[in-house]
C-alpha cells in the first residue's frame, strides 16, 4: 500500500509549479482562449493578461478552443517535456465556462496524457467544482488576496455576479463567499488547489498570515505569495496611486513567516495566459497563431 504522500507526490510529479522539483524538467504551456472577467482588481488593466497570475503588461493573442486544441497537438509533438496545459486568462476563465471547458474537452480526447490546471479569481467556482472534477482537472488556482472584505474593499472596486454589478464592500463579500465555498468544494472533490495571493504593500501585507491560516484550515495544498508589479504606464489604478510592490526582501520575510504553516511556492515566474517551455523560458514566439496554424499536430500520429 502507497502512502497518502506518496500518492500525492504522484500527482504532481510533473506538474512545473505544484512541484519545485518538477519544474526544472518538465514544461507547461497556456493557451488564451478565456478574455471577459467578472471582477475588478486594482492591480488589472483588461489590456493586458489576467495578473493574477501575469506579469502585469503583457498582451496574449486571443484563441478559439478549436485554435487552442490545435496549438496543444502542435506544441505536445515538438517539445517532449510538455505535461500540464493551464487555462489562465487573459481574463477570468471561468467567467468564459463554454471556451474554457470545450478548450478542455478537446484536449483531454485527444491528448489524454496531459494534465489540466486552471487557475480563477474564484467567483464562480462553486458553479463549476463537479464540472472540473468531470473533466479530470486536477489542478485548479484560487487567486485570494483577502479574507476580511474591509480590506479587500481597497483591492476589488466591484464585482459582476449573476448579472448584477455590485460596487465597494458588498460586492467583495460575495467574491470572499464564493472563494471560501470554492475552496471547501475542491477539497471535497480531491482536487489540488493552490492558492495565489498579491503581496501589496501596505494593503494585504501583514494580513496574509491570516490569509495563509484560514486556506490551510480549508486544505489549500500549496500557497504561491507573488509581488504586485505596479508601473504608471501599464495604466492600473495602483500604477496611477503610485502604489509600489514589495521589494524581494519583504517578499520573501512574508512568505518565511507563512512556512511553518505549509507548503509555499517561491519558483512563480508570473507567466503570460499564453506562456510556453519551461517556467522563466518564454517560447510563446515561436508559436503565434500565424506560426502554429501551418504547423501539423505531431503528437500521438
Ligand atoms: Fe499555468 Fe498556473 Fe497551472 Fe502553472 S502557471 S495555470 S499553476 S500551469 Fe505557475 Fe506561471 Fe506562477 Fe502560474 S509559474 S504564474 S503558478
Ligand atoms: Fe484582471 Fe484577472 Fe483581476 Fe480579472 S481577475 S480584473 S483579469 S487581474
Amino acid at each position: 500500500t502507497t502512502s497518502l504522500d506518496e500518492k500525492i507526490q504522484a500527482r504532481i510529479a510533473k506538474h512545473p509549479c505544484y512541484s519545485e522539483e518538477a519544474h526544472h524538467h518538465y514544461a507547461r504551456m497556456h493557451v488564451a482562449v478565456a478574455p471577459a472577467c467578472n471582477i475588478q482588481c486594482n492591480y488589472c488593466n483588461r489590456k493586458y493578461d489576467c495578473a493574477n497570475e501575469s506579469r502585469p503588461g503583457v498582451v496574449s493573442e486571443l484563441l478559439t478552443p478549436e485554435e487552442a486544441a490545435h496549438k496543444v497537438l502542435v506544441i505536445a509533438g515538438k517539445i517532449p517535456q510538455m505535461t500540464v496545459l493551464g487555462i489562465a486568462g487573459p481574463g477570468d476563465p471561468l467567467a468564459n465556462p463554454e471556451k474554457t471547458f470545450r478548450t478542455f474537452e478537446l484536449i483531454t480526447e485527444k491528448a489524454p496524457d496531459i494534465k489540466l490546471c486552471l487557475s480563477t479569481n474564484g467567483l464562480m467556482l462553486p458553479d463549476y467544482v463537479d464540472r472540473i472534477k468531470q473533466l479530470n482537472i486536477d489542478h485548479v488556482t484560487i487567486t485570494i488576496n483577502m479574507v476580511d472584505p474591509e480590506i479587500g474593499a481597497n483591492i476589488y472596486p466591484w464585482v459582476h455576479y449573476k448579472r448584477k454589478r455590485y460596487r465597494g464592500i458588498e460586492g467583495v463579500r460575495i467574491l470572499h463567499e464564493k472563494q471560501m465555498e470554492g475552496l471547501q468544494a475542491l477539497q471535497e472533490a480531491d482536487i489540488l488547489c493552490k492558492v495565489n495571493s498579491v503581496m501589496i504593500p501596505g494593503i494585504n501585507d501583514e494580513h496574509l498570515v491570516e490569509v495563509n491560516k484560514v486556506i490551510r484550515s480549508k486544505g489549500a495544498f500549496l500557497h504561491n505569495i507573488m509581488p504586485l508589479i505596479s508601473a504608471p504606464e501599464h495604466g492600473t489604478h495602483f500604477g496611477l496611486t503610485g502604489q509600489r510592490g514589495p521589494t524581494s526582501k519583504e517578499l520573501k520575510a512574508v512568505q518565511d513567516s507563512c512556512s511553518g504553516n505549509m507548503k509555499m511556492m517561491r519558483h512563480c515566474r508570473q507567466c503570460r495566459a499564453d506562456a510556453v517551455g519551461l517556467l522563466g523560458e518564454d517560447r510563446s514566439q515561436e508559436f503565434t497563431k500565424d506560426k502554429f496554424m501551418e504547423m501539423a499536430p505531431e503528437y500521438n500520429l
